[in-house]
């Protein structure tokens, strides 16, 4: 199948979070399938232009209400094997300016950049049978294909496929943006609630032919009243369409018996190799080189959704009882003030890094004993599958993807610490319980190990969404439509 892969991020280019992984990743497990898919996202300033050497395929004008038009160039270069168009043009930022301050700025971009990443297929004879468009920003191409793209002799029998990664983020306020590029307002915006028919992810919600979301998990959740901040009216109508497909991670980027970031590489037969990275991940961090104390670890965005609130006073009695702590994350200005009183009140006990610091995160994944994950709600998560990869055991609240990927010590084959309670208490109980395995140290350690051996590389999940598109093809082709 040709597929066009849209995203606001893609790793290796640009990346800001999970979303920038899964796009970096996810297409290249496409494409050892034998598929023909080309990722585009939009062409950042930010992005390292002289070190990826992209190459100017086209340019053209993507047409605006009445006459208007706005140009764009198309530019491509390598992901691997996986071709990556840029798209530029006057709404995409020549600055180091990835996501702007709100939706005047954001608006204008992201509609931009999805009908230019069509117009540029038309331009380039590449045309699609699926067009799989990732989170609000892409909302309005699957929308396109869905409203005037069933007209259009080109992108008749383009199906979509609309990923949600992260459900709050709406991109909503967004209609005059969208009627200046000519994007008007169907019958079919009626599934969505009133606030939200000039959203741009409401747009790929009633837009698309087949729905997915990161994890089985959060597909039931975001069609409840709790999770779906608005939408579940929405997708409970459109649950024959809704699938959750697990993320996977890219198990050669994510190796340690191969990373040149750890002071030493192990796999599960050289496990006891981990105390060196330990001991390596104390000294730079400046804490105690103590072999025996439990070192504890978070790697985060710094965001309301990554439970910061439930673990500060969690963390402040784990320091006082003798446990170690070393973060690493940046983000909201109050949340990195929080950690940073920690290593204040805690010196060689905490160690807070307020940084994007990629090898930094590697040594914590193979160093630290566990992970604490206390998100408030979790679409799929990363960060457990990576530290299970590198033998860190995962504490993490039992909501979406994490309880989809981990495993409670309490069942055969735990692989991990689940709990439920959204609140301090629950946090320290789960870290009291990891204390009582981690006395007992041949069964911590077998815990890593079965962790180290779980399969969380791309293989099933491409599969599903290979399954998908066809699904999403048998939809646009049999015509049956909702927009
Ligand atoms: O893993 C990529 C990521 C998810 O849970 C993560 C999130 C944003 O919040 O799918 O998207």
């Amino acid at each position: 199948m040709k597929v066009l892969f849209l995203a606001a991020e893609a790793a290796p280019l640009v990346k800001v979070g999970g979303l920038g992984d899964v796009a970096g990743s996810l297409p290249r497990a496409l494409a050892a399938l034998g598929h023909d898919i080309r990722v585009a996202i939009p062409g950042y300033g930010a992005i390292d232009w002289p070190g990826f050497h992209p190459d100017r395929k086209a340019r053209f004008d993507v047409p605006q209400r009445g006459d208007a038009r706005q140009s764009a160039q198309v530019w491509e270069t390598l992901s691997g094997e996986v071709p990556v168009y840029l798209l530029t043009g006057p709404p995409i930022p020549t600055d180091r300016r990835i996501y702007g301050s709100g939706i005047e700025e954001d608006g204008p971009k992201f509609i931009f950049f999805s009908l230019a990443a069509l117009e540029a297929c038309r331009q380039l004879d590449f045309q699609p049978d699926v067009v799989h468009a990732n989170d609000w920003h892409t909302g309005p191409a699957v929308y396109w294909l869905s409203t005037a793209g069933r007209s259009d002799p080109f992108f008749e029998n383009a199906a979509s496929l609309f990923t949600i990664h992260n459900l709050p983020y709406t991109g909503r306020d967004a209609g005059r943006f969208l009627a200046e590029y000519g994007l008007g307002v169907s019958p079919a915006l009626t599934l969505l609630p009133a606030w939200a028919r000039d959203s741009m992810l409401g747009l790929g919600l009633v837009g698309a032919d087949v729905l997915t979301t990161v994890s089985p998990t959060y597909a039931r959740e975001i069609r409840t009243p709790q999770g779906g901040y608005g939408f579940d009216g929405t997708l409970s109508a459109r649950a024959d369409r809704l699938h959750g497909v697990l993320n996977g991670i890219d198990t050669d980027v994510w190796n340690p018996a191969a990373d040149e970031a750890l002071r030493e590489r192990f796999d599960t037969a050289t496990i006891e190799r981990r105390a060196a990275n330990k001991a390596a991940l104390q000294e730079e961090a400046g804490l105690g080189r103590e072999q025996a104390t439990f070192l504890l670890a978070m790697v985060s965005r710094l965001d309301s959704q990554k439970g910061f609130d439930i673990a500060l006073p969690a963390l402040r009695l784990w320091l006082q009882t003798g446990g170690q702590l070393v973060v690493l994350g940046s983000g909201d200005p109050a949340i990195e003030s929080g950690l940073a009183g920690l290593e204040l009140t805690f010196p060689g006990r905490a160690s807070v890094r307020l940084r994007f610091d990629p090898p930094y995160a590697r040594k914590i994944y193979g160093g630290a004993d566990g992970i604490l994950i206390p998100s408030r709600y979790e679409p799929c998560g990363l960060t457990q599958m990576i530290a299970m990869r590198y033998g860190a055991v995962p504490i993490a609240r039992r909501t979406g993807g994490l309880a989809d990927t981990i495993t409670d010590l309490g069942k055969p084959g735990g692989t991990g610490i689940l709990f439920d309670g959204y609140d301090p208490g629950s946090v320290g109980h789960a870290l009291s319980r990891a204390l009582k395995v981690y006395a007992e140290r041949e069964q911590w350690n077998e815990v890593e190990r079965r962790g180290m051996g779980q399969d969380f590389s791309w293989d099933r999940s491409a599969a599903k969404y290979e399954e998908l598109y066809r699904e999403a093809l048998r939809f646009r082709r049999g015509a049956s439509s909702t927009a």
